[in-house]
């Protein structure tokens, strides 16, 4: 599904002319975006950048004309420049020394104003002593700082807002107001008594608020469900472990996806949760994979990540491998793992989860998560995708 440039996280970057604002955005980009001179006010007009800038998602970064309180700019370019700010979610001021002038103070006191999260980047810092990133300051060099891009990213998470990071929607945005959805709900032995589970209320609740028509059923019911209906359902969600019946059942012209890939939307990302997943294949004898849990309560899903999923990526590969689990928000070193298996992170927040893909990244471990590993070794994970694509 293509973004629109509206649904994209707008990141502004502001400054003096000459500290480096375009250098940082070619860096990051790794493209020549903006053109960059020692001649001061070189970016005249706004410069635009889309991209998906991972783990974070698709992003339009805004390249401004730099102030300069040295010189006479013309009132027009200034304007240009602040009428930048209300289209910011997200604000980078560039400056070539922590203590902040006029100009930047004026900056901060604006997004304040308006809160608008800001990152403040320290740039020049040359020679590579104390590059640290202090709350929301991050000392580095565009010209030297070989790790800018990760610990930009890494900064950048921080401080997202936090209606972006824990994006309010599970299943609403992806299909029109008004649109029916069938909600696959298998009531088996691991169904709890008289409820359903969270992640189904919350759909229901989700797909309430934006307009839909929910219709529930067992997928024994689904068949009826269909027929019943005067125009095909938008959408069916079902439980990954019936996802095969019902993939026979729903007609391949109706997007069909999981309630668990619905939720590894949810709590990390998606596109790099399914690459992740692909690497499942390429598992061989002796290979090391973690499970990441986020927290130690196990109440609800006791086995998973120590006897289902592990069962589940032996059948698939046929391998020996090493499984290994880890519980708690710090991150070990994972240098030597072939697979990161992230859980649900149910009791965590996205932001955390964002930050975990971001290392595994760095460090080039494949990570993937609980939902997305077993629709994929269940061979249901390209269908379920579709939707998103
Ligand atoms: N030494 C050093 N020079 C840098 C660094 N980053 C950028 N520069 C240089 O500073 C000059 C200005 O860089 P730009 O990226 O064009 O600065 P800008 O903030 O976009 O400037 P305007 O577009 O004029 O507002 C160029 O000569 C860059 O090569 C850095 O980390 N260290
Ligand atoms: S899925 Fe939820 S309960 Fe299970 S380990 Fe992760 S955060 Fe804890
Ligand atoms: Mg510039």
């Amino acid at each position: 599904m293509k973004t629109l440039k509206s649904n994209r996280l707008h990141i502004g970057i502001f400054g003096k002319t000459n500290a480096g604002k375009s250098s940082i955005l070619n860096r990051i980009t790794n493209q020549e975006v903006s053109i960059v001179s020692e001649i001061a006010g070189t970016t005249t007009d706004v410069v635009e950048k889309s991209m998906e800038l991972l783990p974070i998602g698709p992003v339009n970064f805004l390249d401004t004309a730099g102030i300069d309180d040295k010189t006479d700019l013309s009132k027009e370019r200034i304007e240009k420049t602040m009428k930048i700010i209300n289209r910011c979610d997200v604000a980078v001021i560039v400056t070539e020394s922590e203590n902040f002038d006029d100009y930047e103070k004026s900056l901060a006191e604006k997004f304040d104003e308006l809160s608008i999260p800001y990152l403040i980047v320290v740039n020049k810092c040359d020679d590579l002593k104390d590059l640290r990133e202090d709350k929301n300051i991050l000392y580095t060099s565009a010209l030297y700082d070989k790790d800018l891009t990760f610990r930009f990213k890494k900064a950048l998470v921080k401080i997202l807002p936090d209606d972006f990071v824990n994006s309010p929607k599970i299943a609403g945005d992806l299909i029109e107001p008004k649109s029916t959805v069938i909600l696959v709900v298998p009531i088996d032995k691991e169904a709890p008594k008289g409820r359903i589970i969270l992640p189904q209320v919350q759909t229901i609740r989700d797909l309430l608020d934006s307009e839909c028509l929910s219709y529930v059923v067992k997928e024994t019911e689904l068949k009826d469900a269909l027929e019943n209906l005067k125009t095909p359902p938008a959408l069916v969600i079902t439980d990954s472990q019936a996802f095969r019946q019902v993939s026979e059942i729903v007609p391949e012209n109706i997007p069909l996806t999981s309630f668990s890939i619905l939720f590894a939307r949810l709590k990390g990302d998606l596109n790099e949760f399914a690459k992740g997943a692909e690497q499942i294949s390429k598992l061989k004898d002796g290979d090391k994979v973690l499970i990441l849990e986020s927290c130690t309560h196990h109440a609800i899903e006791d086995d998973i990540g120590r006897v289902k999923i592990p069962n589940l990526l032996r059948k698939k590969t046929g391998k020996n491998l090493v499984i290994e689990n880890f519980s708690g928000h710090d991150f070990p070193d994972i240098s030597d793992y072939k697979l990161i298996i992230h859980c649900g992170a149910c009791m965590t927040n996205r932001r955390e989860v964002l930050s975990r893909i971001l290392l595994a990244s760095k460090k080039g471990v494949a990570i993937t998560n609980y939902g997305i590993a077993i629709s994929y070794c269940l061979g249901i994970l390209d269908r379920a995708m579709k939707i998103f694509k």
